[in-house]
């Protein structure tokens, strides 16, 4: 159709060449004649030059013109035929390349979805393997918390390595695996809690927080009464330092120069002292109202929150802080600006719950970072002793 549709496009100015002539309507018939008949290559007495030239003798000149009509006449027809066919054709080619187009890109588009669910799958697994590696490692050390096994290997061992240890708090019976950070900031830090990518479920009971849970080398809360024996040692100060990750990279932290827990009978109840950092100090917020310092700690079964009967909070009317938190635990106080245990990612969507990492004074033009990983530690202080 194509080849056909080119060879009557080059035909197309002779014709219309010609018909122009036809149409110049009422010339006499004598130019007619020497006209109609000049373009003929009659020279050489070709087989068409012999039979104008013996028709323009023997049929009369009008008929002539009129089966010259009706022959023009008859190729415009199928001329018009052939484009009209040549533009269906055309169209039809079109609509054949952006539908081939389509059905590339639909193919690359779930190509590359299958591809983004495999790395998606893979990262799993390296996060996994790496959490089963430090599992699987031997326990390195023994000492009282990571300070104190970080100040009894310095010199002997020439680089301490990050990892999982046992340790084993003074005046206590419990000895426990603890995750310690030996090369950031100087080292010696007991991880109490880390979020890093949201694979493990911080809805817990009062026991899940008290006890701990998660995996020491990746998610985890350490447990209430873990932390409560380290930092109660005989003579002993710890600082907390809060390192926080947004979404896009941007790095904050908090840090405050003396933390201690109260006891169990007194549900564990938050000590901060002076604070320090770049995200601000979410733990006593703006006002009184706020501060979550000395307050005891809240899970979904056991409610300290200081909403008593409810709070409101923004449009919602809440009674318990932990629930509106997404079932985790922590020191509420009238609920308050921070929540390390919200989930990295972002499931705002259920009814203004608060599922999110929650730091609420580390902002960018007044709008809170969205928050995908925090690393919480503590590390002893020198003392006089
Ligand atoms: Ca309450």
């Amino acid at each position: 159709m194509m080849w056909t549709a080119a060879v009557l496009l080059l035909l197309l100015p002779s014709l219309l060449s010609y018909a122009d002539k036809e149409n110049r309507g009422n010339i006499n018939q004598s130019e007619l004649d020497n006209r109609d008949f000049a373009d003929v290559p009659v020279k050489d007495q070709r087989p068409l030059g012999e039979v104008k030239g013996q028709d323009s003798c023997t049929i009369p000149c009008d008929i002539t013109v009129k089966l010259l009509r009706d022959e023009k006449q008859s190729i415009c027809g199928q001329l018009q035929q052939s484009l009209l066919a040549f533009g269906r054709s055309n169209r039809k080619l079109m609509r054949d390349v952006m539908e081939a187009q389509q059905r590339a890109l639909d193919i690359l588009s779930s190509q590359v979805t299958e591809l983004m669910t495999k790395v998606q799958t893979l990262s799993l697994e390296v996060q996994r393997s790496n959490t089963e590696m430090y599992s699987m490692k031997p326990v390195q050390s023994h000492g009282r918390d990571c300070s104190d096994i970080k100040d009894n290997l310095v010199s002997v061992v020439p680089k301490i390595p990050s990892g999982i240890y046992i340790v084993h708090p003074e005046n206590t019976d419990s000895s426990f695996e603890v995750f310690c950070e030996m090369d950031y900031m100087g080292g010696g830090w007991t991880v109490m809690q880390r979020r890093s990518d949201g694979l493990t479920d911080f809805k817990r009971s009062w026991d899940g927080y008290v006890n701990g849970f998660g995996h020491l080398a990746g998610e985890h809360w350490l447990g209430l009464r873990k932390v409560f024996h380290i930092v109660n040692q005989k003579d002993t100060r710890f600082q907390l330092h809060i390192a926080l990750v947004s979404h896009d990279d941007v790095t904050s932290y908090a840090s405050y120069d003396d933390f201690r827990l109260d006891s169990e009978t007194q549900f564990f109840s938050i000590h901060l002292g002076r604070y320090a950092g770049s995200a601000g100090d979410a733990f006593r917020g703006y006002n009184q109202e706020q501060n979550q310092d000395t307050a005891p700690f809240s899970a979904s079964d056991v409610d300290n929150d200081g909403c008593n009967p409810f709070c409101s909070i923004g449009n919602c009317t809440v009674e318990s802080c932990s629930i509106h938190h997404n079932h985790t635990g922590w020191w509420f106080n009238q609920c308050g600006l921070a929540n390390l245990n919200g989930s990295p990612e972002d499931t705002e969507r259920n009814q203004g719950q608060r599922t999110h990492i929650v730091w609420d004074t580390w902002r960018h033009n007044g709008v809170p970072y969205t928050i995908k990983s925090v690393t919480m530690k503590i590390r002893r202080i020198a003392t006089n002793n």
